[in-house]
C-alpha cells in the first residue's frame, strides 16, 4: 500500500504576528523574519527529500509569499498552486486589526481564551463586507456570492468551511487519486482544523494545541486516508519554541 505525504505549515510570521495584532482575513505580508521562516521551511522539505508536485495556499498575501519562497528555495517554482480562500485564516471578526493585549486586557484572561483557542469560541461579528477588510475582487471566483463569506467564525464554523474541501480537494484529488506530494501553506487555524479532523482530537482538548509560523509538519496517509503513524514536525525543536511563543501571545 503506497503512503501518501501532506506537508503542511503556517505561513511565516506577518508584520501583524510581529506586532501582535489580530489578523484574520486582513491581507498583511510577511515581516523579515517571516520570510526568513519561509526560506529555511524550503531548506528543511529539501533537507527531507520531500519534492510537492501541487501546492496549496489561502487568498491571502502572507501564506502566497511563503509558498512562493518555499518553491523557489526548492527550485520548483514550475509547480502548480491552486490559491482557495477556504484555506484562509478564521475570520476574527471584530478583533481584526487591534492589539492583542488590548483585547486580553478587555475581556480578562478566560474569554480571551476561550474566544481564541476553544472550539466554539467565536469573536464578535464584522457587521458589513467591505474592501476595508479586504473583501474584494479575490473572492468574486467559484460562484462565491461574497455576502455568504464569514464575518467572524469559531473553529467550528472554519472546520465546516475547510474539512469537506480538504477530504475531496486536497485528500480525494491530489494526495491519493493522483498520487501526488502536497504542499499546504495556511494559516493557524486551518491547521489545526487538520490536526483535529486527522488524529480526532477531542472538542475540548483541541483548545490545548497552537501552531507556530513557518515549520513544515507532516501527514503520512494510505490510500483509505489513514494517518500512518503521528504527525511530525520537520524540526521539532524549533517548533517548540514557536509554539511557546503562540500560546502566550497577547497575555503580557
Ligand atoms: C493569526 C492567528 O492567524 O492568531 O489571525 O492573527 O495564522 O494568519 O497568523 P495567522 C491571526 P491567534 O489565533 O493565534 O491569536
Amino acid at each position: 500500500m503506497a503512503i501518501h505525504k501532506l506537508i503542511i505549515l503556517r505561513h511565516g510570521e506577518s508584520e501583524w504576528n510581529h506586532e501582535n495584532k489580530f489578523c484574520g482575513w486582513i491581507d498583511i505580508p510577511l515581516s523579515e523574519k517571516g520570510r526568513d521562516e519561509a526560506r529555511f521551511a524550503g531548506h528543511l522539505i529539501q533537507k527531507y527529500n520531500l519534492k510537492p508536485t501541487i501546492t496549496y495556499t489561502s487568498k491571502l498575501t502572507r501564506s502566497i509569499q511563503t509558498g512562493d519562497i518555499i518553491l523557489e528555495e526548492l527550485g520548483r517554482l514550475w509547480c502548480d498552486v491552486v490559491k482557495t480562500w477556504r484555506l484562509n485564516e478564521r475570520h476574527y471578526g471584530a478583533f481584526q486589526g487591534r492589539d492583542k493585549n488590548e483585547v486580553y486586557c478587555e475581556l480578562g484572561a478566560e474569554k480571551y481564551q476561550y474566544i481564541r483557542r476553544d472550539y466554539n469560541g467565536t469573536p464578535p461579528p464584522v457587521e458589513t463586507q467591505s474592501k476595508d477588510d479586504c473583501i474584494d475582487e479575490r473572492y468574486e471566483v467559484d460562484n462565491v456570492d461574497i455576502s455568504d463569506l464569514p464575518r467572524g467564525e469559531s473553529l467550528k464554523l472554519v472546520m465546516e468551511r475547510v474539512i469537506p474541501y480538504l477530504q475531496k480537494e486536497i485528500v480525494q484529488g491530489s494526495l491519493i487519486g493522483d498520487n501526488k506530494t502536497v504542499l499546504v501553506v495556511t494559516h493557524g487555524s486551518i491547521v489545526r482544523s487538520v490536526i483535529k479532523y486527522f488524529k480526532g482530537v477531542s472538542d475540548a482538548d483541541i483548545s490545548k494545541i497552537n501552531v507556530p509560523t513557518g515549520v513544515p509538519m507532516v501527514f503520512e496517509l494510505d490510500d483509505d486516508c489513514n494517518m500512518v503513524g503521528d504527525y511530525y514536525y520537520l524540526d521539532p525543536e524549533l517548533a517548540k519554541k514557536g509554539i511557546e511563543k503562540v500560546s502566550n501571545e497577547g497575555t503580557k
